[in-house]
């Protein structure tokens, strides 16, 4: 059972999925991207209450340490399930859901595991571990800000897509996103308080760039409203650094999905080790994450 006070383990969050597809069968199925380097699975939901529904898509996880990545994933998909609001109500009855609380399973384990500051998969290359996989995806692949050295934390891979999971995420997203309407993709990361759209690769201004800023304008304002913590929102490339191969960044731009975020959701304060939030955070950070995704999607729907 998760309480959204604690961060659980990966089987934890998977027998959770489990449970609540069996009590909420008529609206929720427990999904299989496939499994890891490691043979771990890679499960979701998809939450449906009408075929003809456009789908958002969200992906968590993708870096192991951003325990509260998961954990936000999970805590949508609990709202959109039991929320007594009407407007939340709305949300999970308008819109089909799929949610990926963790595309790292071997890397999630290893910081429950062995070490808690763990980032990439871990995937084997000579003596060390590991791909960034937020940098293996084919668009502008280790072209700024990843290394090609397998020793580093940013390591893009020996080839663009060259990791199971991201072969894994990639299928998944190629043989749904047309056929379910999936119009708007989020990807959530810590620790920096920010709110960011493409590019990741350089400051040109995507198509849609006005409509991505002004979106992420209001969820911004939303998320201060709520909590009083201040998001940065802009492009990738203008907030956080110029990084090529990112999840996001891809599914923008080969899938063409035009309402693409990537969250950077709360750090502790005043701490070294930024990706280690206190559990007491969980609930509040995944709340104003989450009233952020409302925003968007409201805003987006009312311009059409
Ligand atoms: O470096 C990253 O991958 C992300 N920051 S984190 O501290 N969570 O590692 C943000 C960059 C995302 N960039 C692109 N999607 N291009
Ligand atoms: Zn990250």
């Amino acid at each position: 059972k998760l309480d959204w006070q604690h961060f659980f383990h990966l089987k934890t969050i998977y027998a959770w999925l489990d449970q609540t597809a069996e009590k909420y069968s008529d609206r929720l199925t427990v999904l299989d991207m496939g499994s890891s380097t490691q043979n771990n699975r890679i499960l979701g939901i998809k939450l449906a209450t009408n075929p003809n529904n456009k789908a958002i898509f969200i992906e968590a996880g993708i870096h192991a340490r951003e325990w509260i990545s998961p954990a936000t994933a999970t805590y949508i998909i609990n709202e959109l399930l039991t929320s007594q609001d009407a407007g939340v109500q709305k949300l999970a009855r308008d819109y089909n859901w799929f949610v990926f609380p963790s595309v790292n399973p071997d890397g999630y384990k290893y910081t429950f595991e062995h070490d808690r500051m763990w980032r990439k998969n871990r995937q084997l290359f000579g003596t060390s571990r590991g791909v960034d996989l937020n940098r293996n995806y084919p668009d502008h692949w280790n072209s700024t800000g990843s290394s090609s050295d397998p020793t580093r934390y940013d390591y893009a891979g020996p080839s663009a897509g060259s990791e199971v999971e991201t072969q894994r995420l990639i299928e998944f997203i190629r043989s749904h996103a047309k056929k379910e309407q999936i119009k708007t993709y989020i990807a959530l990361h810590s620790y920096s308080q920010m709110l960011m759209f493409p590019y990741g690769h350089t400051k040109d201004r995507v198509y849609n760039y006005d409509d991505l800023q002004e979106f992420g304008k209001k969820a911004t304002a939303a998320i201060k409203a709520e909590s009083g913590r201040d998001y940065v929102s802009g492009s990738l490339y203008e907030t956080i650094y110029p990084a090529g191969g990112g999840s996001m960044d891809w599914a923008h731009a080969e899938l063409e999905i035009p309402i693409a975020y990537t969250f950077e959701l709360r750090g502790p304060p005043d701490s070294q080790d930024l990706f280690i939030l206190p559990a007491v955070q969980i609930q509040p950070t995944a709340s104003e994450a989450f009233t952020a995704i409302r925003t968007i999607v409201e805003a987006a729907a009312e311009k059409g």
